[in-house]
């Protein structure tokens, strides 16, 4: 069974740039219904009973056929979420958080600057029709953008996510309204680069 990971912070740690109510519906309501549904999805399939929720993301075909979109929805939206808390911090100092030296030589070999990724990044998130996620993955050591639709995402494509953006309006309608591209560029001041090269470091290692 799956169960909801604490906030690593408070519900309003992320002010001004992402709001306590939207946080607290956001992880205490809607993450909390993607464990539940996956739960209840798995419930009678024991096999599954160890299975992690990465591992689970990579053996959708073997879930039994009439349950595998509730999985496939519920259980992306389990781990989507739970990196998403992640590679957030509250901003302590006011200015743009950055990568360290070292991880910003590696996106700027991929990028060629922090900047044209972050407008890159951006620009796929505007790009994004209805709900979905965008996301820095590790594909075969190299590091590319992408976007999934719904709940899905990159470990169903077998590549690492390191940092994901979730464009779905309940991530920010109750601050930003319709104007996605203000949530985006806000986004960039809660970014926690520090658990992204974490993860950098963790997929180019394995
Ligand atoms: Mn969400």
């Amino acid at each position: 069974m799956y169960t909801l990971p604490e906030l690593p912070y408070a519900y309003n740690a992320l002010e001004p740039y992402i709001d306590a109510a939207t946080m607290q519906i956001h992880h205490d309501k809607h993450h909390a219904a993607y464990v539940k549904n996956v739960n209840d999805a798995l419930a009678s399939l024991s096999q599954f009973n160890n299975t992690t929720i990465q591992q689970l993301m990579t053996q959708l075909a073997q879930v039994p056929e009439d349950v595998r979109m509730k999985v496939r929805n519920n259980g992306g939206g389990h781990y989507n979420h739970t990196l998403f808390w992640t590679v957030m911090a509250p901003n302590i100092s006011g200015e743009l958080r950055v990568p360290s030296e070292r991880f910003a030589t590696v996106m700027d070999a991929a990028f060629g600057s922090l900047e044209k990724f972050q407008e890159q990044f951006s620009a796929a998130a505007m790009a994004r029709f209805g709900s979905g996620w965008v996301w820095l993955v590790v594909d075969a050591r190299k590091l590319v953008i992408m976007d999934t639709p719904n709940q899905d995402n990159p470990l169903m494509a077998v590549k690492t996510p390191i940092l994901g953006l979730d464009v779905w309006e309940h991530a920010y309608y109750l601050k930003y309204q319709n104007v996605r591209a203000d949530y985006v560029k806000a986004w960039w001041n809660v970014v926690h680069w520090a658990e992204v090269e974490r993860r950098y470091k963790e997929a180019v290692q394995s």
